[in-house]
Formats: C-alpha cells, structure tokens, sequence
C-alpha cells in the first residue's frame, strides 16, 4: 500500500510540475482580469473566454465553457470574482466528463489474445519514438512481456534510437537494415513476438503528414501485412501529437483520424509549454480519446491520461 502511495505521489508530481507553464499562464491572465472587480460580469466572462481561446482550449470548447459558467452565474445570480477559479475548475471537469471515453487508470491489456499491436503514427518529431520507449518502460514494469518493432526504416538514427530505448528498458528490438521495406519489419516483430509469447508490441514509424498518399498507403501496407501473422492487427493505432503546438495538434488530430483509423492519441511535451489547454479541447471535441500525456523526456515521462488528475493538476497552481 505505502509503495502504491510512493507512486502516486510521484505521478502527481510530475503532473503537476509539467503543467506548471500552462497553469500559471492561465492563472496570471486570469488574476489581471478579475483585478479590481467583485463580481463576475459579463466583462470578465468576455475575458474569460479570450483567455481560454489564447490558451489553445479552442474555440467550440471555450464556448462550450463559457455558457456553462453563464448558467451557473444566470442561477446563482451574485458570483464572486474570488470563487471563479473554483467554478471554472469544476465546468471543465464536468464537462470532459460527459465525453463519452472512459479513463484507464492501469496497464492492463485485454486479456483474450495476444499479443496487443500497438501501431504508432503521427508527424515528424512529436515524440512517437519516445513515447514508445516510455510506453515499453510502463508495460515492462507492469510486468508484460514487450517486443518492439523499428519499423521507421527512413534514417539509419531512427533504428539506432529505438535500439537504445530497448536497451535502457531492457525489452528486445526487432529491426532490420536502414531502407528496408517497414511492413517487412513489422511482420518479422510480429512473428517473433508471437513466436515468444509477447503480451504487447509497439510498432515505430517514421513521421508522416495525413497528406501525403504514398506514406499514407505505406501505412496500409503495415497495417495489410500485420493481419497475415495476427488478424487483428494492429490492436490500437495510436496517433501522437505534439502538445506544445497547441491548435496544430488539434488540426493534426482531426486530419490523421479523417485519413485513417486512429484508436487513440498520446499528447507529449506537455512540460515546457503554456499550450497544454489543447489537452482539454481535444479531450472534448474528438472521438477519439487522449489515453497518454508526454510530461518529460525521461522513461518516466508518460502517464495515463486521467480527466479529473489533469483538471486538478492545472487549478493546482492558481
Ligand atoms: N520535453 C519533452 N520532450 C519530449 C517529449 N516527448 C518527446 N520529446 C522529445 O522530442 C524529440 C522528438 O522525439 P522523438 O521521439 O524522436 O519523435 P518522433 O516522432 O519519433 O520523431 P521522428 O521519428 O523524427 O518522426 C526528442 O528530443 C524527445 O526527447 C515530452 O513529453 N516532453
Ligand atoms: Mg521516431
């Protein structure tokens, strides 16, 4: 028990200090537009809502918002400047909460077949890479057995750099020369992962824009391929954006998922950026859920996303 605390207490941590930029980017603007004044108005909530669109929450979410405080404000008639904090933390909960994604608050994998494909896409330098290194770290040590597969096949560093994060988890990577051709890669992971009983495998990929065909049929071909060795492959294709470009991450998002199937979406680099209220628009407005938010380079890094923890870790710096 004590030792679950110690983790938790841990995670919170770096929650919390990895939404420091956006926390106190948010807060400041809002303590200068609640300067002087009593009472929320329609001036503040005016305010309000520039200050939630400056902050990447995106338009129809802001909006969203706003006419849920209009409401509280409409029914509670006198609402003071001191107690919006409080009202905006708890809309924004309520509201990410009504989204229809269930939050996971553990590792676990289905347990009816495996082993679980993993199939990582999404553009050049959002952290893909890493964010697989992080993922294996977090299998691992939920005690899964973890294959991965150098599938980004373009630059002789990319194999070199998953080779390294295998090494530093301990967890075997399945690669093949530079050039070679990606879908050969991640049959040969699959079938070796199978072969050894693998509970998970992640498949890296090189960066892609949603428009551009040819690596969008490359993408296919993976995907094609993975199905001769385990027909329902890939378990999930995970799309990861990169948090600190804010409303092009949302685009990005919107684009990936018209172009092909994504199952779910990592958000990384949230430490070190003021943008990670995209967090909460595109936990609102898209089908597809967040289910892991990138907060650091280190193995350690990467958590399940948690609606309620990231609403708390944000108001926690106000
Ligand atoms: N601060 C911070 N840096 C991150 C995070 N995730 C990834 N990075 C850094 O972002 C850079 C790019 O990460 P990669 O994992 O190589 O990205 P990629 O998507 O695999 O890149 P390509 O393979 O070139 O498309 C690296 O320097 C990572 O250390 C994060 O959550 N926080
Ligand atoms: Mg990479």
């Amino acid at each position: 028990m004590a030792l679950f605390g110690l983790f938790g207490k841990k995670k919170k941590e770096t929650l919390d200090k990895g939404l420091e930029k956006t926390s106190q980017s948010v807060f400041s603007k809002l303590a200068r537009a609640v300067a002087g004044k009593s009472k929320v108005d329609d001036d503040v909530l005016d305010d309000l809502e520039e200050i939630l669109i400056t902050s990447d929450v995106g338009v129809e979410t802001t909006v969203k918002i706003i006419h849920r405080i209009e409401d509280r404000v409409a029914r509670d008639k006198y609402v003071s400047t001191a107690e919006l904090n409080d009202i905006l933390r708890d809309e924004i909960a309520a509201l990410l909460a009504e989204n229809h994604s269930d939050d996971h608050d553990n590792w676990d994998l289905p347990s009816d077949h495996k082993p679980y494909v993993i199939l990582v896409v999404g553009v050049n330098g959002v952290g893909k890479t890493t964010t697989i290194g992080k993922l294996a770290y977090q299998f691992k040590k939920a005690g899964k057995k973890v294959y991965l597969g150098a599938a980004d096949t373009f630059r002789a560093a990319a194999v070199e750099q998953i080779s390294i994060w295998g090494e530093r988890v301990g967890v075997p990577v399945v690669k093949q020369q530079m050039g070679a051709d990606p879908a050969s890669v991640a049959f040969d992971t699959l079938q070796s992962a199978k072969a050894n009983g693998a509970d998970v495998v992640l498949i890296d990929t090189a960066g892609r824009l949603h428009n551009k065909v040819g690596l969008m049929n490359e993408l296919k071909k993976i995907k094609d391929v993975m199905k001769k060795v385990l027909p329902q492959a890939p378990d999930e294709v995970l799309l990861v954006l990169d948090g600190s470009t804010g409303q092009n991450a949302f685009e990005q998002a919107k684009q990936f998922s018209q172009v092909t199937s994504v199952d779910s979406l990592a958000i990384t680099k949230l430490d070190g950026t003021a943008k990670g209220g995209v967090v909460i628009g595109i936990s609102d407005q898209l089908k597809v859920p967040v289910k892991y938010i990138g907060l650091g380079e280190g193995m350690e890094d990467l958590q399940l996303f948690n609606k309620r923890e990231f609403v708390d870790s944000l108001f926690k710096h106000q």
